[in-house]
């Protein structure tokens, strides 16, 4: 295997100049302390920016670039200039609110765009410089977010992950950004895409299926030649850190100095970066209420807030932290004494042993984003109570919330419910604490960081080991020529063509999916050549077939293997005899669903009924669709039907009926030395199974099938079909 390549917006190191000197210090944030414990047990390198303008260390850059190889980091350089674009601009003051669903606080600068465009290309140059055939790649987050397909059109067959590290909001939010297009051709350019929670990976999926037309199956996007797939993987934090910190003497010895100032006080603690979206001021203004509630808590308590600069560059940023400020010095004011200060507030950055200090002498945790990814605090708090008390109110949308249902979870914008958490907190018995904690800590010693990476890294080689199959199928050029040679060279051939998505596209209405001149002209010129049968095997009904392909000498196939009409033959035959009583008693089933899914139709065909949903919001048809199947399931058991479902369309027939079983009448009869079957669907897959060997088989599309070969697109299709007509010098 090759190496580990982490690339993010920052290293885990950052460079200062002072007085002259060059200082290397750890980064402050989420992403950074999670995956700076494990990355050096890998083999890998990350990559990203040291923190220092380009111009102030031009002088210092090689010796900079040799300490950060020795740390197996390689910086990728950036000037003030350009971060102010590209992160305070586009970063902070675009992605973040809107994606953290502040649309009121987005701006949107096509300046700033082009810079954040920019910047992703100057982080795809050093990859591209350092990359070697066999690397994994690993994208970080919001600030990369069209680095893989950059990376993509640069590298031969690279293997890409990515992690969004924030919310994937609604597509409501989403779709207001000017270059969403963009964004999500930039993500989808990845193996595989990961997310903290489900409902992040379903924003994202909606996103990609309304504004980009790929749909989804079972967390896959096939689009072209190879699919992309989403998944989800809730961040860990590095618990035995946490757990083995908090029984050491070092913070031993910081909480006697806590106990020391704050007596026998009970605590409550937050700890966050300075942003708006973590709700410190909502936090505070509950606080206040609270007090103002239990006038028996006075002197009895402490607030402990802790907050760390972060983006004070951001106007936005700047403003809040001028609020907070004042906030508490009101709170402060308004309820408290020459002897008692209710709120205590640090705002730096705090030393790993006195935050973890900090947490073991905090008897409420008070995490309350009014919007966070996933919120690390909340797990670092759990990690290092290692003494089985302590209670965590965390807000219900923290990505966190999702895995920690024993914490008090809460409404953020509901001061009511914010004010009943802090008192069930302190009503809490000792036991009913230590219980809770308890299931919370398993979860999370059990899933931490490293388990995340190795999750998400091992899902990315499997993905990329897929995605190496699915080249192997798709017919390339070698298998290409070796067709149109067996063809050309054959005695007798012929050829099995499904219709709708395998020569004509899909369309929103089936009656729209004429077939173009092109296609025409092209299965008359296979037909009248030598020694040649076209047969197209379709769902489609009748009439329609005779409308388009009637004066063509070609054999056809109607509803998935009812009818039949040899070529040159005046009358349809049916396959076996069949009857269609039943249809009385399932049509009205599929009208109620129909009526009750916009968008949608029933499709009667002689023999086979169909409940057509491709118009129809596809997580609503979806859903319908998957209910009408289990009505019918009940209702056809002694009916001998069968119940289908295909691409946007559910299907009853008669059992035995198929395509398979048509498309044998001719391969059993002719004396053929070439045959070929193409199709797109489920419907198909009868055909290509009954197929005797040697005979060619390609599915249009990707996914499980029993063809041999897979094809794009149906303008692949006939591209190849006119190749079959092309003979080579
Ligand atoms: P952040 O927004 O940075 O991360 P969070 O997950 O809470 O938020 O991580 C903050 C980290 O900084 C924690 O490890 C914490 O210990 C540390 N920290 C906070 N205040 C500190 C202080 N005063 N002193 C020292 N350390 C402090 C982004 C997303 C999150 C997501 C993470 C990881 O916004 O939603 O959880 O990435 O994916």
């Amino acid at each position: 295997m090759g190496r580990l390549l982490i690339v993010s917006n920052r290293l885990p190191v950052t460079v200062h100049k002072r007085r002259g000197h060059l200082h290397f210090e750890p980064s402050a944030g989420g992403l950074a302390t999670g995956l700076s414990s494990l990355y050096k047990s890998y083999n890998a390198l990350w990559i990203g920016w040291p923190g220092i303008d380009r111009k102030n260390s031009s002088a210092d850059r090689d010796e900079i670039r040799e300490k950060l190889l020795a740390q197996n980091c390689l910086p990728v350089f950036l000037s003030q200039r350009e971060v102010d674009e590209y992160y305070n601009k586009f970063c902070s003051a675009t992605i973040w609110p809107l994606f953290h669903y502040f649309p009121q606080y987005a701006s949107y600068s096509e300046s700033a765009w082009k810079a954040y465009e920019h910047a992703n290309q100057t982080f795809c140059d050093a990859i591209v410089e350092v990359w070697q055939q066999g690397d994994i790649i690993w994208v970080q987050d919001f600030q990369l977010m069209l680095l893989p397909r950059m990376l993509r059109s640069r590298l031969q067959d690279p293997t890409i992950g990515f992690f969004l590290h924030i919310p994937f909001p609604s597509i409501e939010m989403f779709r207001m950004l000017p270059w969403r297009t963009e964004i999500l051709e930039g993500i989808m350019a990845s193996d595989l895409v990961g997310f903290h929670t489900w409902d992040y990976a379903g924003h994202f999926l909606a996103s990609v299926r309304f504004l980009l037309g790929h749909e989804s199956w079972m967390g896959r996007i096939p689009v072209g030649d190879r699919s992309t797939r989403v998944d989800v993987f809730p961040m860990g934090i590095d618990y035995s850190r946490f757990a083995s910190a908090a029984n050491s003497p070092e913070v031993e010895k910081e909480v006697d100095k806590l106990n020391e100032s704050f007596r026998e006080r009970r605590t409550i603690l937050s700890v966050d970066r300075l942003d708006y979206t973590k709700g410190i001021l909502q936090r505070l203004d509950a606080f206040d209420l609270f007090l103002d509630r239990n006038p028996q808590y006075r002197e009895k308590l402490k607030f402990v807030l802790v907050v760390v600069p972060s983006r004070t560059m951001v106007a936005r940023y700047a403003l809040l932290k001028k609020q907070i400020d004042e906030l508490v010095g009101a709170i402060n004011g308004k309820h408290g004494s020459l002897r008692w200060t209710p709120i205590t507030y640090t705002y730096r950055s705090v030393p790993f042993e006195s935050l973890v200090a900090l947490y073991r002498r905090a008897d409420v945790a008070l995490v309350t984003p009014l919007r966070d990814g996933m919120n690390l605090v909340a797990k670092e708090y759990l990690a290092s109570r290692t003494d089985g008390r302590g209670v965590l109110i965390l807000s219900e949308t923290a990505g966190a919330a999702k895995e920690l249902g024993e914490a008090v979870t809460v409404n953020v914008n509901n001061e009511e419910d914010l004010v009943a958490s802090l008192e069930t907190a302190f009503a809490m018995t000792d036991a009913e604490q230590g219980e809770r904690l308890r299931v919370m800590q398993r979860r999370l010693r059990r899933y931490d960081v490293r388990r995340w990476a190795e999750d998400f890294l091992n899902t990315l080689q499997e993905t990329a080991s897929a995605q190496e199959e699915l080249r192997t199928r798709v017919l390339g050029a070698q298998a290409r020529r070796k067709l149109v040679k067996d063809y050309q060279q054959a005695q007798r051939r012929l050829l099995l063509l499904d219709y709708d998505g395998t020569l004509v596209p899909f369309f929103s209405r089936p009656s729209k999916a004429v077939p173009t001149q092109e296609v025409l002209e092209l299965l008359s010129t296979l037909s009248n050549s030598e020694n040649t049968d076209v047969v197209l095997i379709s769902g489609r009904e009748r009439t329609s077939l005779n409308g388009w392909f009637g004066e063509l000498h070609i054999g056809m196939v109607a509803e998935h293997g009812v009818w039949l009409k040899p070529k040159g033959a005046d009358d349809w035959e049916m396959f076996e005899s069949l009857n269609a009583e039943w249809k009385e008693e399932v049509r009205p089933i599929f009208e109620l669903y129909a009526d009750r899914t916009p968008g949608s139709f029933v499709e009667e065909k002689d023999f086979s009924l169909a409940f057509q949903y491709r118009r129809s919001d596809s997580r609503l048809g979806d859903l319908r669709a998957r209910e009408l199947v289990l009505h019918l399931e009940a209702l056809t058991t002694n009916l001998n039907l069968q119940v289908l479902e295909g691409s946007k369309v559910v299907e009853v027939k008669n059992s035995g009926v198929n395509k398979g079983r048509a498309a044998q009448r001719w391969f059993s009869e002719g004396n053929y030395d070439f045959i070929l079957a193409i199709g797109d669907d489920w419907t198909d897959e009868d055909t290509f199974r009954a197929l005797p060997d040697g005979a060619w088989s390609i599915k249009v599309g990707f996914g499980t099938t029993a063809a041999h070969y897979n094809l794009g697109s149906p303008g692949k299709v006939t591209t190849l079909l006119r190749d079959l007509l092309t003979v080579e010098d």
